[in-house]
């Protein structure tokens, strides 16, 4: 993984001393954090064909991979230090150095709603001051995540339970009695067919993308948080760019955001595969679904606001605030 991420730094340079395809065309390298199979990445493929399409002669984008490329935990360092040029990622993977980014899970309204309002103006100046990067589009809306387990259970109490987690679902399962682990996604399914957790944390949709479908017996619902998977651009290059070459990017962007994927309709698709698959339903109802859901939130804001005393408390009073 270090050579291949030296040889990424040693292409990066090169291509600075690499001959212009033309005067104004400028390549940018974009990396992505899920495997190419999900809906993430396919979407980001399609915005780089968009960008390709519409941007030629001033912006083209070479589509590096996913994390056969970079580990998914890597790829906040590569954008901020300019080894790669655009990443479709989540905040959980790199709250090593924007803890904050892991806040948008909490911001409960649709994206169209979310950028307007105070709490993304907010987000947009730390991902300039903490990785160095614009945030171009948000690619995930109205998705929740749940947990997905081996074993059954009868209340939100994860007592004697092993689940695999990012840094999204770490308080809140752990809040609940859980015993967490972390792992990339790509370590998940080795994980469970060898017992080494009992389940774990994901979207509602996806599962069967990475075969966990095969080793999952239940789903719980509800869900809880915002999934959120974003396209980023790295501060340096997009003040490179000029407006015609931003513009390019920001339509797309846009595209991207609201255009390119129905997710309401992908995620009842999902449910009913999943149900068609074999996997069972655990339905809280009551005092126990709203416990459990309050858990999440009071247990994700807790972390939060451990991690980043002043930004965190900011973001909670702001991401309350609709525009
Ligand atoms: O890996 C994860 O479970 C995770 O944190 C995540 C975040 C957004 C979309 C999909 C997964």
């Amino acid at each position: 993984m270090r050579f291949r991420a030296l040889a990424l730094a040693a292409a990066a340079v090169i291509s600075l001393h690499a001959p212009p395809a033309s005067a104004q065309e400028v390549t940018l390298r974009a990396i992505a954090g899920f495997a190419e199979q999900t809906a993430y990445t396919k979407g980001f493929v399609a915005f780089i064909e968009r960008v390709n399409a519409s941007g030629k002669g001033l912006v083209k984008i070479t589509f590096i991979g996913g994390p056969k490329a970079m580990p998914p935990f890597e790829v906040g360092n590569a954008l901020k230090s300019g080894v790669v040029d655009m990443a479709s990622v989540t905040g959980a993977f790199y709250t090593n150095l924007m803890p904050e980014a892991d806040a948008w899970k909490l911001a409960d309204m649709p994206v169209p709603e979310l950028r307007k309002s105070p709490g993304f103006a907010y987000m947009e100046k730390l991902y300039a001051d903490k990785l160095n990067a614009v945030y171009l589009s948000r690619q995930t809306d109205k998705t929740p995540f749940h947990l997905y387990l081996t074993k059954p259970i009868s209340k939100p109490d994860l007592t004697g339970l092993k689940l695999r987690i990012t840094p999204v679902y770490r308080d809140f399962f752990a809040a609940i009695g859980g015993t967490v682990v972390q792992t990339a996604p790509g370590e998940v399914y080795t994980a469970l067919e060898r017992g080494v957790v009992d389940g774990y944390g994901w979207p509602v949709h996806g599962i069967f993308d990475l075969g966990w479908h095969e080793k999952t017996k239940y789903r719980v619902d509800p869900g809880f948080y915002s999934v959120e998977v974003s396209v980023l651009v790295n501060k340096a290059t997009w003040e490179k760019l000029s407006d015609a070459q931003r513009k390019v990017l920001t339509d797309a962007g846009r595209w991207l955001e609201t255009e390119a994927v129905d997710w309401a309709k992908y995620n009842a698709e999902e449910v009913d595969r999943q149900a068609k698959s074999g996997i069972e339903t655990i339905t809280f109802s009551g005092a126990d679904a709203e416990t459990f859901r309050a858990k999440a939130t009071e247990a994700g804001w807790a972390g939060i606001i451990r991690q980043s005393p002043e930004h965190g408390a900011k973001l909670k009073e702001l991401f309350a605030q609709k525009p």
